[in-house]
């Protein structure tokens, strides 16, 4: 009787104690974390803008992405790794002659094309699951979003028309 008592006493104890550490390590970590991203949103100017060559669109998931590096313009920000929960991107347009923006876009599998309409030489936003951005920048100028980023893969991108296909994009991972 005692020995049987005993044991559902330990039982619950360590039920009681699992649970209450399930749910109070996420809890903190989605309330407490609160992480700023600064982002440059950059070009090289119009000469090397004009001199892209359209055939080879450096887009993720194909074999231009290689190429990246070469890109007329881009994203970078001062963290590329950053926890999860809150996070506001403050995004500054350092180009002198043209607006950018910065969506968001959580990404499955960087090996994948995301949807691309090549007339419009935009990215379909909505069905590439885009969460949120900061809209149109002009010259100089800072704007900021504030996202709640589960652990993941997220690709910061400028959608005005061509942009991407330029090479305007980065890769964040959200621990
Ligand atoms: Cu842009």
């Amino acid at each position: 009787m005692t020995t049987t008592m005993t044991r559902r006493a330990v039982m619950g104890l360590m039920a009681t104690s699992a649970a209450a550490m399930a749910f109070a390590r996420p809890s903190l970590a989605q309330e407490d974390t609160k992480t700023i991203v600064q982002v440059n949103m950059w070009d090289n100017g119009a000469d090397q803008i004009s001199g892209f060559d359209m055939e080879h669109r450096v887009m993720l998931g194909t074999p231009d992405a290689a190429f990246k590096d070469d890109a007329p313009m881009g994203f970078t920000p001062n963290k590329y790794v950053v926890p999860h929960g809150d996070v506001t991107f403050v995004a500054t347009n350092t180009s002198e002659l043209q607006e950018h923006e910065m969506i968001v876009i959580p990404i499955a599998d960087v090996t994948a094309p995301l949807p691309y309409d090549e007339d419009s030489e935009r990215l379909d936003e909505d069905a590439a699951g885009a969460i949120g951005e900061v809209p149109e920048t002009k010259p100089g100028e800072t704007g900021s979003v504030t996202l709640r980023l589960s652990p993941g893969t997220y690709m910061l991108a400028c959608n005005i028309a061509g942009h991407y296909a330029m090479g305007m994009w980065t890769l964040i991972t959200v621990i």
